[in-house]
C-alpha cells in the first residue's frame, strides 16, 4: 500500500479533494503552538481552504514536548486526511500544515519561525492548562513551568515563556506586524493570553511588556467542531477512503465554527471568504459556546460515565441523561444567556443537542473528562456564580460537580490514571480520604486552585454535598435511577 505524499496524490480518486495549490512555492505564514487533531481539522482546514485565494499562509506547527506527530507526518510531506464523519462524510487531503518542528529538538528553527518577517499569525491550541494560569485567571508565578522559563529565559518550555522570548526577540527586530490567536476553550481566550504574556514579561523587562501591550493584538476567539482524538480504526478507514496509507489522519463533524474579533496587527489569510466571522463581540459566542455545548460534554463526560456509557452518542441516546441534559439547559444555564441578533439560545441548544446524536461518531466521554480541574469553572462555576448572583437554581450544575468528585474518587480506587493537572494532588487527596467520600468532596470544596471564592459559598457547597452523597458508591443502574429522582 502505497503512502500518502506528493508524490502520490495522483493515485487518489478523484471525489477526494487534495491541495488545489502549490505547496513547494507557497511558504510559512502561520506559526501553530499544539499542532494536535482539534488544530489539523479546524484552523489548518480554514487556512487550506484561504491558500486557495494565495498568500504565503502555510503553518509551521510546534509540539511543545512530543515528537509523535512529527516522525508521523514525516514520511508524508506534512499532508493528512481529514474524514469528516456524519450524516454526509467527505474525505479530503490537507496541506496546510508545511512543517512539524519538536521545541525541545528544533529550538533555534522554532524561534527563527515565530521571529519571521513572513510569520504574521501565531495561534494556539494548547488547551486550558497550557496558559498556566490561577484560579483568578492570571498567570500563575508559582507554576514550574513558569518558574522554569523565568530563570532559563533562552530555553523556555512553557508557551507562554516562548511566545514571551520570540516578542523579546521581536521587539529587537522591529517586527511588529504580528498577531496571537488563541483558540482554546477559554472565555476571553486572547485577554487572558495577552494578560498573561505581559505578566512574564514584565518580570524580564518591563519595557517589553509595554512595547507587546501596544504593538501586539491578541484577539479573543470562539472555535467549535467535534473532534475526537484519532484512533487506530481511522487509519484503517481513511486507507479505504483514499487507497493510502496515513499514520495520523484527523476526524471531526461536519459543523465547523470560527469566530475572531477583528483586532489584527498584521495581515492575515482570507478566511472570512471560507466563513469565519470577524466581529466586535466574540463574547455572546464564546459565552454561548462554553456554557452550553462544553458544559453540557463535560456533564456528559461526568455523569454519562458513572452511568456506565462510553461515547457521547451513547450517553445522549439514554432517556434519562437526555432529560437530565435538557432540563439543565432550560432550568439553570439558558437563563444566563441573553437572546441578541446573532445568537437565539434555546435554538442554538437544540442544534448543539442534534450533534452530540450524530451515531457516525465515536467521541469518548473519557476524552472529555480530562482536566476536569481546569474545565469546570469556565463551563460549571462560571454559570453557578451568575446564578447565585441571581438567586437563581444551581441544583442541577452542583450535580455536575458532584459527578465529577466521585467520578474522581472512583479513579483514583480503582487506580486508573488520570489526566489532570492537579492528578497528583487529587489522587494523594482521595487516598486520604479513602472510603470516606464525605470527607474527600468537603476537602475538594475547600480547593481554591479549584473553586476559588466558591469555597466560602455554604449554598454550593452544601448542595454539592449533598449530590455526592447521592452518587457515591453506586452502580451505573442505580446512578441512572437517582438521575432521574432529579428530573
Ligand atoms: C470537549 C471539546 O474535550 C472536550 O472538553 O468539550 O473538545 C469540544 O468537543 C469542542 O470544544 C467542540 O468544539
Amino acid at each position: 500500500m502505497a503512502t500518502l505524499h506528493p508524490s502520490t496524490l495522483s493515485h487518489l480518486p478523484t471525489a477526494i479533494e487534495q491541495p488545489g495549490y502549490n505547496r513547494d512555492t507557497t511558504e510559512i505564514g502561520i506559526v501553530h503552538l499544539g499542532p494536535g487533531a482539534f488544530h489539523r481539522a479546524h484552523q489548518a482546514v480554514y487556512t487550506e481552504q484561504a491558500l486557495a485565494e494565495g498568500g504565503n499562509w502555510q503553518i509551521c506547527g510546534v509540539s511543545l514536548r512530543s515528537d509523535t506527530l512529527k516522525q508521523a507526518l514525516a514520511p508524508q510531506d506534512n499532508l493528512y486526511t481529514l474524514m469528516i464523519v456524519d450524516r454526509e462524510p467527505a474525505v479530503s487531503i490537507i496541506g496546510s500544515l508545511k512543517e512539524v518542528l519538536v521545541l525541545k529538538d528544533d529550538r533555534q528553527t522554532v524561534m527563527a519561525r515565530m521571529c519571521a518577517a513572513q510569520t504574521c499569525i501565531i495561534s494556539l491550541t494548547i488547551t486550558e492548562k497550557g496558559y498556566c494560569l490561577d484560579s483568578q485567571d492570571c498567570l500563575d508565578l508559582s507554576h514550574s513551568d513558569i518558574q522554569y522559563d523565568l530563570s532559563h529565559p533562552q530555553t523556555p518550555r512553557s508557551a507562554i515563556g516562548l511566545l514571551t522570548a520570540a516578542l523579546a526577540q521581536r521587539m529587537e527586530e522591529k517586527r511588529s506586524e504580528l498577531t496571537i490567536i488563541s483558540c482554546d476553550n477559554l472565555p476571553h481566550n486572547g485577554e487572558k493570553l495577552k494578560a498573561a504574556v505581559l505578566a512574564f514579561a514584565q518580570q524580564q523587562n518591563p519595557a517589553l511588556a509595554t512595547w507587546i501591550d501596544t504593538q501586539i493584538c491578541f484577539p479573543d476567539t470562539m472555535v467549535d467542531s467535534i473532534t475526537p482524538a484519532s484512533h487506530s480504526g481511522l487509519e484503517a478507514t481513511a486507507q479505504q477512503a483514499t487507497g493510502l496509507h496515513d499514520s495520523w489522519p484527523v476526524q471531526r463533524e461536519a459543523f465547523t465554527q470560527w469566530v475572531i474579533e477583528d483586532n489584527f496587527s498584521g495581515p492575515r489569510p482570507a478566511w472570512e471568504k471560507y466563513g469565519v466571522v470577524f466581529t466586535h463581540d466574540v463574547q455572546v459566542f464564546e459565552k454561548a459556546k462554553l456554557r452550553i455545548l462544553n458544559a453540557s460534554h463535560s456533564a456528559l463526560a461526568y455523569i454519562g460515565s458513572l452511568a456506565g456509557f462510553e461515547t457521547v452518542f451513547d450517553a445522549i441516546s439514554n432517556t434519562t441523561i437526555k432529560a437530565y441534559i435538557e432540563q439543565l439547559l432550560q432550568q439553570e444555564i439558558l437563563p444566563t444567556i441573553a437572546e441578541n441578533a446573532d445568537l437565539t439560545p434555546q435554538h442554538y441548544a437544540q442544534a448543539i443537542l442534534k450533534r452530540f446524536e450524530n451515531p457516525h461518531i465515536r467521541h469518548l466521554l473519557a476524552q472529555i473528562a480530562w482536566d476536569g480541574s481546569k474545565k469546570l469553572s469556565p463551563r460549571i462555576l462560571d454559570t453557578v456564580r451568575d446564578n447565585l448572583a441571581a438567586s437563581r437554581p444551581i441544583d442541577m450544575l452542583c450535580t455536575v460537580v458532584a459527578a465529577w468528585i466521585v467520578f474522581v474518587a472512583s479513579q483514583a480506587k480503582a487506580k486508573h490514571p488520570l489526566t489532570d493537572p492537579l492528578a497528583e494532588a487529587l489522587y494523594s487527596m482521595a487516598a486520604r480520604h479513602a472510603n470516606a467520600i464525605t470527607a474527600f468532596a468537603t476537602e475538594l470544596l475547600a480547593d481554591k486552585r479549584i473553586f476559588a471564592e466558591l469555597v466560602d459559598h455554604q449554598i454550593f457547597r452544601n448542595t454539592t454535598l449533598n449530590k455526592v452523597t447521592l452518587l457515591a458508591e453506586c452502580d451505573a443502574q442505580t446512578v441512572l435511577a437517582k438521575i432521574d429522582t432529579l428530573l
